[in-house]
């Protein structure tokens, strides 16, 4: 077996090439196939910066030494930043990706018979149930798998294999990392927006945080006839798109988290995108491997007023290169009032209650703007 037919079996059947792959640089497929660096392609009409350029204009914070009034700026500004000095050992990482890698490049039907709660395997959207488990929704494909891992219980956990369990392992001791990395930010970014500290304690929950393995898999066809465009899940906040007769494929399409914060470790790959509000403009994330990339979500905008911005982000598909991401989605506490002077008082279960019901009627995900004041 080749390389490359031992990857595609790994890939769920409808991320397969349509053709015999004959070798990595020999693609023959039934639709037209694009280059992911033609900025052309872009459905959006707006540019988008390439990060081959030496600019790289995202916020920087270091983690050792932080600066409040620059996490404030960047809070306000992007909802999105670059931490660098955040403390993870560099082994952990190297561990973390290359344990996601092979787990990832298990067989698919392996990955889908054999993982339940707390790890659970999902593809073709980023969308949960409640308790966790994937909502495999083959419409609206987004060119993504992974794993959805909750925290809390993984000390406790133990698998035989010990591939899974040495994973296991490794995403426990990434976990705490991203706690204390997490707490940190939330500490600084209260006091920067003079939150009660009791209340903001009452949003966290320790409990429900959780990491997202994901793996983008090469993307043989980037665009599609055979896809009605659909949107979404509770998780991410897709904004609906405009009816169009070619669905162009995204690894995720454009949302906002609906976390309080999302931390993310990316491999060197690239692909992710941040939306910048005051410039009306996409730009490209560039990976360096050292460091996270931390994004606002919907409940801090709503803690801070709308002060701060739950950053509209998503990624590109690539033909040539899979990419490998970890989030981590720091939540609300299912039953703390947030409480605000720009949206009713809401729980994060009534976020979600209400992004399913969204999904159900119109959908796609509305979130924040169906709790907004006076419909402003
Ligand atoms: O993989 C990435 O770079 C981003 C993932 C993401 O947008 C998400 O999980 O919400």
């Amino acid at each position: 077996m080749t390389q490359t037919d031992s990857e595609v079996e790994s890939y769920p059947p409808l991320f397969r090439p349509k053709k015999t792959l004959q070798t990595t640089d020999d693609i023959k497929l039934d639709h037209a196939t694009f280059d992911n660096s033609d900025e052309s392609n872009q459905p959006t009409n707006s540019k988008v910066l390439e990060f081959d350029s030496e600019f790289d204009p995202l916020p920087v914070i270091d983690f050792k030494s932080l600066n409040n009034t620059k996490l404030d700026e960047a809070c306000r500004e992007w909802g999105m930043f670059r931490l660098i000095n955040h403390g993870i050992p560099m082994t952990l990482l190297n561990q973390l990706h290359t344990q996601a890698r092979q787990v990832l490049s298990l067989p698919f039907e392996y990955k889908q018979a054999s993982f339940t709660p707390p790890m659970s395997y999902f593809w073709g959207t980023p969308g949960l149930t409640p308790s966790g488990v994937a909502i495999t929704r083959p419409q609206n494909l987004n060119w993504i798998e992974g794993f959805h891992v909750l925290l809390s219980p993984l000390p406790q956990l133990l698998y035989e294999d010990p591939l899974l369990d040495s994973f296991r392992s490794i995403l426990d001791e990434y976990g705490r990392h991203q706690r204390r990395v997490a707490t940190t930010m939330l500490e600084a970014m209260a006091i920067n927006l003079q939150l009660d500290p009791m209340r903001t304690k009452s949003y966290l929950s320790p409990g429900t945080g959780h990491l997202r393995v994901h793996r983008y898999p090469r993307c043989f066809d980037q665009y599609s006839d055979d896809v009605p465009p659909q949107n979404n899940d509770d998780h991410h906040h897709h904004q609906a798109q405009p009816q169009q007769h070619f669905q162009a494929r995204w690894g995720i399409d454009v949302h906002t988290d609906s976390s309080i914060l999302s931390i993310l470790h990316q491999d060197d790959v690239g692909g992710l995108q941040v939306y910048n509000t005051s410039d009306h403009q996409w730009f490209n994330v560039k990976p360096q491997f050292d460091s996270l990339i931390v994004n606002l979500g919907d409940m801090m905008q709503a803690m801070s007023d709308d002060n701060y911005i739950a950053a509209k982000h998503r990624v590109k598909v690539n033909k040539h290169k899979e990419r490998i991401s970890v989030g981590c989605f720091v939540l609300a506490h299912e039953d703390a009032v947030i409480e605000s002077s720009k949206y009713k008082p809401f729980t994060y279960a009534d976020f979600r209650a209400e992004v399913q019901q969204d999904l159900k009627t119109v959908g796609y995900k509305i979130g924040l703007p169906k709790f907004r004041l006076n419909n402003e």
